[in-house]
């Protein structure tokens, strides 16, 4: 039997819906902080759902976890110390590893039972906790920043879920000011800035927070992903004054660092191009995605 799961009356995003055929639901289950659903589509994989907001699929998780890492990080010329907040699933952490420059990776995730899920049933992206880098911090983020090291980090990648909820906190003022004390000087933060479509009082709410804390540079960048409501997400990037940082070329491209994207582990998203300038590689992009 398959049936369909529907997120509708969302107040996030009134009056709209998007559905996916299930064909098998692999787990559901209940935290602290959050109900969880795995199913298997038909058509994009498994499928991750809190809340009833789906959070990731098999088929489009690269558009996402490939720019909310590439973009801060390649950047700035050689990143070192990176902190991932939320991303429990490790996809973010697998991006992150492929820079061989990183020596360490932290990430504070709240909800344990997303990492432990994720690891039975997306190992594509739980295999970004193998890395030895990796150092697991399970609790909220509010608290893990404000005892943070001052100047600790070269980027610090926001992979939260949406701001209701354990999340709510992760956009407001004291949160982004814990952010800029943890970064270096030149340090950059993605942080995940939903949709123009359908938030625009937020992240002009989010862009005006980051302006007044971040003074070397904001830009708000977004990327296509058909399973999130209106099919795109947005980024906002802010750099800590100190060192000159330039969002829009990248300094450390990801096509320079030896190995990052050898056969077996290709990107199947992001490059360095503003746009595919061959149409070769646009064609072999779109085909790899079309594989998958
Ligand atoms: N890469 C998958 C995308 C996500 S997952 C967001 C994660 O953030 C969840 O695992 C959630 O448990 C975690 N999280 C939420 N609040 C906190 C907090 N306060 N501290 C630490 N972790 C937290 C996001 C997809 C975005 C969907 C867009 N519609």
């Amino acid at each position: 039997k398959t049936s369909k799961v529907q997120y509708y009356n969302n107040p996030m995003w009134p009056g709209e819906a998007h559905s996916l055929k299930v064909e098998k639901i692999l787990y559901q289950g209940k935290s602290p902080y959050q109900e969880i659903l795995v199913f298997e589509s038909s058509t994009y994989g498994n499928v991750l759902v809190l809340d009833g907001i789906v959070q990731l699929t098999d088929k489009d998780e690269c558009a996402y976890q490939e720019m909310v890492t590439h973009l801060p990080l390649c950047s700035i010329p050689s990143p070192k110390n990176v902190l991932v907040v939320g991303g429990g699933d490790g996809g973010v952490l697998r991006e992150i590893a492929r820079h061989d420059s990183v020596e360490t990776i932290d990430i504070c995730e709240i909800d344990q039972l997303v990492i432990d899920v994720c690891k039975e049933f997306f190992p594509n992206l739980s295999m970004g906790f193998k890395d030895p880098r990796v150092r697991l911090h399970v609790g909220d983020a509010v608290d893990f920043l404000r005892n943070s090291t001052e100047g600790k980090y070269d980027a610090i990648v926001v992979d939260s879920s949406d701001p209701i909820g354990p999340a709510q906190a992760l956009v407001e003022k004291p949160f982004i000011q814990t952010i800029a004390r943890a970064l270096k000087p030149g340090g950059v933060l993605c942080n995940l800035a939903e949709s123009m479509w359908l938030h625009t009082h937020l992240i002009q709410d989010m862009l005006s927070i980051c302006h007044q804390t971040f003074k070397g540079g904001v830009h708000y960048a977004w990327t296509s992903v058909p399973t999130y409501p209106s099919g795109v997400i947005g980024f906002l990037l802010c750099a800590k004054e100190g060192q000159p940082v330039n969002f829009l070329t990248p300094v450390n491209p990801i096509e320079k660092i030896q190995g990052a994207t050898k056969a077996g582990k290709e990107l199947r998203f992001y490059n360095s191009e503003e746009k595919p300038k061959e149409s070769v590689s646009k064609s072999q992009k779109i085909q790899i995605l079309l594989n998958n």
